[in-house]
């Protein structure tokens, strides 16, 4: 006992205080680790085990695992990680075989940027992170399968994220199965000639970068010159998804460009379909399926040609009925018909070399010539965000082009300018621009003077004169009007009926045709990084690339002495981005015979490296057979924790809690690997994760001094109604997120040493439903610390560490507050409303702890089992204190007696003619017409009726029933 023994633990010495908690707590913490009490057997492989577990049914829950930051976890971290737990122990205890785990997700940006600061390797930092965070977590409590948890940065761990690349890579989407098919399928129909190639000459005659090139068309990943999100401030590319809306990077905030580099792209649009349609039967919160359904952005429309001279511009639409009302197009000013203007070469380009006669002066721009015109827009173009590009508010810009080109069916002349509001990412990158119903071009129309023709018959008073209008027309519900060619006519009709007709007319002309658009763009999949996975990739000295065999994986990374990323002026669009693998000239060029037949050849290694996705793509499918050598995961271990089953049409994990910030990220991106993974044959689930949960944020109150700046929340004071900080002056309270560098961050160390584990674990589910986002607050934590003490002293004597209980029968207001308790807590944990449970579990404490006297045994035990889930340590002790020897860890979960969790019943008179004939016994929330029948069914009431009708019942549900006979 330390010096500053008080009275009360002179007194107590069993009480249940902190110290003792860190001592059960870590007890049992070495215990299950010696014994691997949480460790799931697989049905084969090096994991297999106890048969009789494999036997039961299977739960694979998980948690989105953690990235090992250096700031190690404050108190928000692990809310996801200790609800999983709960539920994990609770399906244990309920006869299933549980999968828990948990790896670190541990490439990317931030081990990099503290390398630079630091001096210190990514893998040193990165290392020495991962241990601190498996010391804080272990601490808590969290019941894992430690065998299972992998590391990202694992060169057997990568191994594998560049054996999938290479999946992909050799893999094409085959639009007949609707699914992915080894490459080798795509090149044996070219051989076969069933499939042309693009000019028509024998696969044959094709040289090996023509076939690649080919090939390249197909593959889905590959690489290509297609504009990216370069963002000079990271030194890096972004795929479309790091890009905020205002156009910058998620991360750093940094402006982002569009720029022309050759980059790796992996063809998720292939599945843009799959993506939407296998949502349906996927358990996930209905507000991350509509953001994934908004990402994936389907258009019903058609694709419609204007003929320009021999060439034509293909426009996409979701308003073909509005054909006749497209006066003039607009093309993305990227857009290939005109491209090489600028060149002076005229490659490709239809820009005519003057002015037409009679040119717009407003549409010149003041050029003198449509090539200036279109090759200064396009310049100044380059240097703008997709976002800003769009914004509705802006003033439109752009110039002619100098080209007409012809309306399909008006037959019209309609010129052709481009502008910066129409993307070269988006349908064709061509519109047609219908001014009158589109609020986009009717602004473009007034500033460059453009004429416009109503074709939708507005139906808000305001007459079919555009010229008389504020702004467009943009309505689905209206007739359509001044819609009448020579051999076609949309008047009259719906909006519905008129795309139909006007398809069909397209078609039928081969001018046009109904089509799908998707707003999802391919992934981009490089970054200028040296803290990701190589790619397995090298490239011969045609420029051609080729795909490591497999017994050269895993290419691991090269140790050397710069890894620093090489960033730019934030602001300066024409820098170019540099690799840190690149300066390696030793490991970028090498000797090496691919075991395709050409012998050994030189080779230059790519030198951009994955994105901090790509491990986290499939990682838990490595939760599954973490040691597999030979295998990605052993068909029959995936087929027993993920395959398809009654409810989870495409397999999965049972439960996936994470944050809602990760909704189009990594939770698309993963879908779209196990799909890939799945065509292949490598797995039986097509989706990752059946049931999706979002867990609340845990706040805190972030407190400023007069100047803004955050001070330590720790050294707040409140009084007289304020709150102050002791350097003096009062400071303002705001509830924000938790974090070092808003000095408010509590961590789970400081709170275990306080008051255990078990009491955080029991604070952070009991704060409030688990999808709410709750504020923190230290004061409140005694309350959780309070239960656990009257739990300890209704089993345990505080004066002898003898345990109390008795062998007596309960009473029967106890057995019904505890087969209550065993009901309600069932359906919570059931349900993951952990803190219901906690309510429920405290009421029947207090139960026992008011009725006073030594609880009965069973009573005792019953209760231990329902804490147990979510209190471990002090339930595993007091499970052993009650005599038993195997670990509460697998004890059976109580199941409640239907006969005492029914309401208490009251007592129901019946009358006949106002005296009393029988009483019944029956529950206190009975309807009158249920009442009424027990009554009448009732013996004595038969008998005192003998066989006279009834005139009258009347009813007082539940105490009194009164018959009137006839
Ligand atoms: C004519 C029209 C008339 C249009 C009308 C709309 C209203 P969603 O629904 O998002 O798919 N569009 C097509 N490609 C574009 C591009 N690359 N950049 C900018 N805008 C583009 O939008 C489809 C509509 O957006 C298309 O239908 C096209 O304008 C425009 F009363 O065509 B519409």
């Amino acid at each position: 006992m330390s010096e500053t023994t008080t009275a009360a633990e002179v007194a107590a010495p069993h009480r249940y205080t902190a110290a003792l908690a860190a001592d059960i707590e870590a007890r049992w913490q070495d215990f299950w680790e010696e014994k691997g009490t949480y460790e799931a057997p697989n049905p084969t492989g090096d994991l297999a085990g106890d048969a009789e577990l494999v036997a039961r049914p299977k739960k694979f829950i998980m948690d989105m695992f953690p990235y090992p930051s250096g700031a190690g976890l404050h108190v928000g971290h692990p809310l996801g990680f200790i609800a999983t737990d709960v539920y994990a122990r609770y399906q244990r205890m309920t006869g299933h075989n549980v999968l828990h785990t948990l790896g670190f997700d541990a490439f990317g940006l931030p081990a990099e940027q503290y390398a630079v600061q630091t001096g210190t390797h990514p893998r040193v930092s990165t290392e020495a992170n991962i241990v601190n965070m498996r010391r804080q977590l272990r601490r808590l409590g969290l019941g894992h399968d430690q065998r299972r948890s992998v590391e990202t940065i694992d060169p057997a761990y990568y191994k594998w994220t560049q054996w999938i690349f290479l999946q992909i890579f050799n893999s094409w989407y085959d639009p007949e199965a609707d699914a992915a098919r080894p490459i080798d399928t795509l090149v044996a129909q070219f051989e076969a000639g069933t499939r042309q190639t693009p000019d028509g000459r024998p696969w044959s005659e094709l040289s090996a970068v023509e076939r690649a090139n080919v090939l390249g068309e197909y593959r889905l990943a590959y690489a290509s010159d297609a504009p990216v999100n370069w963002c000079p401030g990271l030194g890096t590319v972004l795929a479309n998804e790091e890009v905020t809306a205002d156009g910058r990077s998620e991360r750093g905030n940094y402006p982002v460009f569009k720029a022309k580099l050759r980059q790796w792209n992996m063809r998720i649009t292939a599945y843009a379909d799959r993506l939407l349609r296998d949502l349906d039967a996927l358990d996930w919160p209905d507000a991350i399926k509509l953001q994934q359904r908004n990402w994936i952005g389907r258009s019903e429309g058609a694709r419609v040609d204007f003929p320009v001279g021999d060439e034509k511009i293909t426009v996409f639409t979701t308003r073909q009925d509005t054909l006749f009302g497209a006066t003039y197009m607009v093309l993305a000013p990227e857009h290939p018909l005109i491209a090489g203007a600028e060149d002076g070469d005229g490659t490709g380009s239809l820009v005519p070399d003057a002015w037409p006669e009679g040119t717009h002066e407003v549409w010149t721009g003041g050029h003198a010539t449509p090539a200036d015109a279109v090759a200064a827009y396009r310049k100044q173009a380059a240097s703008k965000s997709d976002v800003e590009r769009q914004a509705e508010a802006k003033d439109k810009t752009g110039v002619f082009t100098g080209v007409h080109a012809t309306n399909p069916v008006s037959g019209e002349q309609v010129p052709v300018f481009i502008a910066d509001y129409v993307l070269m990412g988006y349908g064709t990158g061509a519109i047609m621009a219908v001014p009158a119903h589109d609020t986009r071009d009717f602004a473009f129309a007034r500033a460059f003077e453009l004429p416009m023709r109503c074709v939708v018959e507005p139906t808000d008073g305001r007459g079919t004169d555009p010229a008389a209008w504020d702004d467009a027309f943009a309505s689905y519900d209206a007739k359509i009007v001044n819609s009448s060619g020579a051999d076609i006519s949309l008047d009259g009709l719906g909006v519905t009926e008129a795309k139909a007709k006007i398809t069909e007319w397209l078609a039928a002309r081969g001018i046009g045709e109904g089509t799908v658009n998707y707003r999802l763009r391919d992934w981009l999949f490089s970054r200028q990084r040296y803290w990701g996975e190589p790619f397995p990739i090298v490239y011969d000295e045609a420029g051609v690339a080729h795909a490591l065999p497999e017994s050269m994986l895993p290419l691991e990374l090269p140790e050397v002495e710069d890894y620093s990323p090489r960033t730019f002026d934030a602001d300066d669009a024409d820098t170019q981005p540099e690799t840190p693998l690149s300066r390696n000239e030793d490991w970028v060029n090498v000797t090496l015979d691919l075991g395709d037949g050409a012998g050994p050849r030189s080779y230059r290694r790519e030198t951009n490296t994955m994105p901090n996705w790509a491990g986290s793509c499939w990682y838990e499918l490595r939760y599954l057979d973490p040691n597999n050598a030979d295998k990605l995961v052993d068909p029959d271990v995936e087929q027993y924790w993920m395959g398809p089953r009654e409810g989870q049409p495409h397999g999965g994990v049972d439960l996936y809690v994470g944050g809602a910030e990760h909704a189009v990220l990594h939770l698309l991106y993963a879908r779209f690997w196990s799909k890939v993974l799945h065509d292949l044959g490598h797995v039986s689930s097509a989706e990752p994760f059946h049931k999706l949960y979002n867990q609340g944020m845990i706040q805190a109150y972030v407190y400023r001094d007069s100047r803004g700046i955050a001070v330590p929340a720790a050294e707040v004071e409140e009084h007289d109604g304020g709150v102050f900080y002791y350097e003096g002056g009062k400071v303002s309270r705001l509830l924000g997120k938790m974090g070092k560098s808003l000095k408010n961050a509590v961590t789970p160390d400081e709170i275990c040493a306080e008051y255990g584990a078990d009491t955080l674990r029991l604070y952070e589910m009991a704060m409030g439903p688990l999808d709410v986002s709750r504020p923190w607050d230290t004061r409140a934590v005694v309350g959780q610390y309070r239960l656990l003490q009257r739990l300890w002293r209704n089993v345990v004597d505080e004066a002898t560490g003898e345990v109390t209980v008795v062998d007596a029968e309960p009473d029967d207001a106890t057995l019904r507050a505890l087969h209550k308790a065993i009901d309600g807590v069932t359906q919570d944990m059931a349900n993951l409303r952990f803190n219901t449970a906690i309510a429920k579990v405290t009421e029947l404490n207090n139960h026992l702890t008011k009725t006073g006297g030594p609880v009965s045994r069973t009573v005792a035990e019953q209760l231990v089992l329902l804490i147990a889930p979510l209190a471990p340590h002090i339930a595993e002790e007091l499970w052993r204190r009650l005599g038993h020897t195997g670990s509460v860890v697998h004890a059976d979960f109580p199941v409640a007696d239907p006969a005492y969790v029914v309401d208490e019943t009251v007592t129901c008179v019946v009358q006949i003619k106002g005296k009393v004939k029988a009483r019944l016994e029956v529950a206190p929330s009975i309807s009158d017409a249920d009442l009424e029948a027990a009554a009448l069914a009732e013996p004595a009431v038969v008998a005192a009726l003998n066989g006279a009708g009834i005139r009258k019942v009347i009813v007082r549900a539940p105490k009194l029933v009164n018959i009137v006979p006839a």
